[in-house]
């Protein structure tokens, strides 16, 4: 079955392919990004949580592409920044998708808390929308604590200064397979995957 994943991030396209993989068996689903559909209207990513801006992301893939339409949004809630970047993770310095710009930003207004106040979350919600309108939401998190510097070279992202609750290493000093076992996005499209094998 071939699903469109509203995405431009060729990272997580393979992050959710392998996830989809693991979850529903080789080739059960076929992912296709947006970056092999041509002239792609800009999605829109207006809303205020995480459940919004995947719904938003995946009913533009419906419309456009007839395909059903996976997307997800997510982020870094950092409880001493009141839950900020939250959904702005992606563009908090300005530049969206600049990885190492937005991180250190959250470290330098995190400052020098102490390690009981630097708490923090990734969040995920993921949408599955199908060309009937039906509509499903599902969501996952991990919960853990930001270092003072970064650590590690996988993943993506916040990865390098977030460390999962009962971890030693932090997201990018895990594995890939390490990392979907207890990621965000490995919770919310595990729980995806189930849908999608009952109504697709
Ligand atoms: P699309 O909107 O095209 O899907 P995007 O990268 O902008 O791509 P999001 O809007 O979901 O995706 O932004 C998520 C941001 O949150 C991402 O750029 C990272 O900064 C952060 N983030 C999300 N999941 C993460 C993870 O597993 N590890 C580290 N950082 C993550
Ligand atoms: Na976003």
């Amino acid at each position: 079955t071939k699903l469109l994943l509203a995405t431009r991030n060729a990272k997580k396209l393979l992050e959710l392919q392998r996830i989809m993989d693991k979850a529903l068996g080789p080739h059960a689903i076929e992912l296709v990004g947006l970056s092999d559909v041509p002239d792609y209207p800009e999605a829109p990513e207006t809303g205020l949580t995480f459940g919004e801006n995947a719904l938003l992301k995946a009913r533009e893939g419906v419309r456009y592409t007839g395909l059903p339409t996976v997307a997800d949004d997510s982020g870094l809630a950092v409880d001493a920044l009141s839950g900020m970047p939250g959904v702005f993770s992606a563009r908090w310095s300005g530049r969206h998708g600049d990885d190492k710009a937005n991180l250190d930003l959250v470290l330098a207004q995190i400052g020098d808390v102490p390690d009981d106040h630097r708490g923090a979350a990734f969040v995920c919600a993921a949408a599955l929308v199908l060309p009937g309108g039906k509509e499903h939401l599902v969501e996952g998190r991990q919960v853990g604590r930001l270092l003072r510097a970064p650590r590690g070279e996988g993943g993506f992202g916040y990865d390098p200064i977030f460390l999962a609750e009962g971890q030693t290493r932090t997201n990018a000093e895990l594995s890939a397979e390490e990392k979907d076992a207890i990621s965000h996005r490995g919770k919310a499209f595990r729980a995806l995957a189930k849908v999608i094998a009952k109504t697709v």
